[in-house]
């Protein structure tokens, strides 16, 4: 049994390479298959030192794995991870384990774990957040799914992830397709985080009129406080990166057309199911849409009116870029509550009990979304783990209030200076939404009973008894 490998992965493009090689690194006896073989030819050449086992079909890869045999999925989402399970099923026993490393959709781990357990099969659906240099030397990991699987291959995935202070940004989500859903909300904060820096670009650039050597100086002074974090840190080298091509920074060579692979669209989605407000994440999506189509901003060019009112003149720009950065800050702190209370909503609506204090320290490295700020998320959790709405702990009760004012300011600025930032007004919009003692909803009540007769609850009466007007 000593010449038996004992973890393998399938699916060597970038991140299954890196992977691979990441658990060689670490001492971890590792087996390697890819659907083509040019892919296992160039691991094996860029990493000789790592001692695959190179397989060149699923039997003999299946047949080189320790039982119970461990693989992990590196391949595309979607039909690729369906071929791969069907292609070695039928050389895997009951117990064996299986692992979806991809960005896979979560309803389709649903699914899997489900038809494979009827198989006797372990499967897991691991959310991996980092990219390929995060795979080679620590991702993020979030694996849920089949439970009695977790303490086999803990020790693997505990090992080659990031570490924080000692602590693996690793740890155990939830059943089914709990891991990534948690990938996924992580992608729809990402959307918004990068929205809400890009939108302070804008601001910078086209309200305050700053250059590129201002603006990156401001990102490089941002990343040193509260807004500290891997987003932050790459905005600030983007400002330092000359144009290899020709005179100037690379980034004003750069179209303006945003791509996406549509996780944050799956996010924007998962909230419009489960009726949870998450509209900067929302926003981040849409905006990537809209900047997307060029030729249509190219047109309204020629047929838009609106010119803004103009904002300080450069000298006296200090305090607007005060209070960007405090919009930024709360803006942040806003979406992170929606991405939160998206997890609340998995937790409700598939009865996944999710540890939200853990995941804030899971996500504290290895990935894109790693900031400082996620341990004050994770204290906010320790505080209370039943915490309704982020917004509600006293911590970040308090950097709001602080903040606010600026918020607001910033939020106003950018409207009269005719900069687009969805993500950072519609920030306000739910931070003010939460907090309003009577919202508008009545006269929303009152249009549907008025046409379509669909009643309305009255605030003297108690709950659940409705009534309905004869509006005419
Ligand atoms: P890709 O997502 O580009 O997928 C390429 C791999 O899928 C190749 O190994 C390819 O094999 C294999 N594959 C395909 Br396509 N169809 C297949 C099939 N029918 N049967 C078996 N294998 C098939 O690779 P990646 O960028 O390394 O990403 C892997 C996973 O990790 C994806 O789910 C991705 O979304 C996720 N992810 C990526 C990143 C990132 O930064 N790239 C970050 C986080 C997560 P072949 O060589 O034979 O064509």
């Amino acid at each position: 049994m000593n010449d038996l490998y004992e973890f393998g992965v399938a699916g060597l493009a970038v991140m299954g390479g890196n992977l691979a090689r990441n658990l060689a690194n670490h001492g971890f006896r590792v087996a390697v298959w890819n659907r083509g073989w040019e892919k296992t030819e160039a691991l094996l050449a860029r990493a000789p030192e790592a001692g695959f086992g190179a397989f060149r079909t699923p039997q003999e890869f299946v047949g080189a794995l320790a039982r119970p045999r461990k693989i992990i999925l590196m391949v595309q989402a979607g039909a690729a991870v369906d071929a791969c399970i069907a292609g070695f099923l039928p050389y895997l026993e009951p117990g064996d384990i299986i692992m979806d490393g991809g960005n896979s959709h979560y309803p389709d781990t649903v699914r899997r774990c489900r038809e494979l357990s009827e198989r006797g099969i372990r499967f897991l659906g691991v959310g991996i957040s980092g990219g390929e240099e995060g795979a080679l030397n620590g991702p993020s990991i979030m694996p849920g799914g089949d439970e009695s699987a977790w303490p086999e291959v803990a020790p693997y995935l505990q090992t080659i992830a990031a570490q924080v202070d000692g602590v693996p940004c690793c740890d155990w989500i939830g059943p089914e397709g709990a891991g990534h859903y948690v990938k996924m909300v992580h992608n729809g904060i990402e959307y918004a985080d990068m929205e809400l820096i890009a939108e302070a670009y804008a601001f910078l650039r086209d309200g305050l009129k700053l250059d590129n050597r201002e603006i990156g100086s401001i990102f490089e002074r941002w990343n040193g406080g509260v807004l500290a974090g891997y987003l932050m840190e790459i905005t600030a080298k983007i400002f330092r990166k000359a144009d290899p091509e020709g005179e100037g920074l690379l980034l004003d060579r750069i179209l303006d057309a945003p791509g996406q692979k549509g996780t944050g669209r799956w996010t924007g989605v998962a909230a419009l199911e489960t009726a949870t407000p998450a509209p900067t994440i929302a926003d981040a999506v849409f905006q990537r849409f809209l900047n997307a189509d060029v030729e249509l901003r190219r047109r309204g060019v020629d047929l838009l009116p609106g010119e803004g009112v103009a904002l300080p003149r450069k000298e006296e720009s200090a305090a607007a870029v005060a209070d960007l950065e405090s919009a930024l800050y709360a803006a942040k702190i806003c979406a992170y509550a929606q991405g939160f209370a998206l997890l609340k909503a998995a937790e409700r609506e598939f009865r996944w009990p999710l540890n939200y204090g853990s995941i804030a320290l899971l996500w504290r490295g290895g990935c894109i979304i790693r900031a400082r700020f996620l341990n004050d998320i994770n204290a906010a959790y320790q505080r209370d783990p039943e915490l309704e709405n982020l917004l509600f702990d006293e911590f970040f009760r308090g950097e709001l209030a602080a903040n606010l004012p600026g918020f607001r300011r910033c939020t106003a600025a950018g409207a009269l200076a005719g900069v687009a930032m969805p993500a950072i007004a519609g920030a306000l919009a739910y931070f003010d939404s939460c907090r309003a003692r009577r919202s508008a909803g009545n006269l929303i009540q009152a249009q549907r009973d008025f046409f379509g007769a669909h009643r309305f609850e009255r605030v003297d009466r108690p709950r659940g008894e409705t009534f309905h007007a004869d509006w005419m």
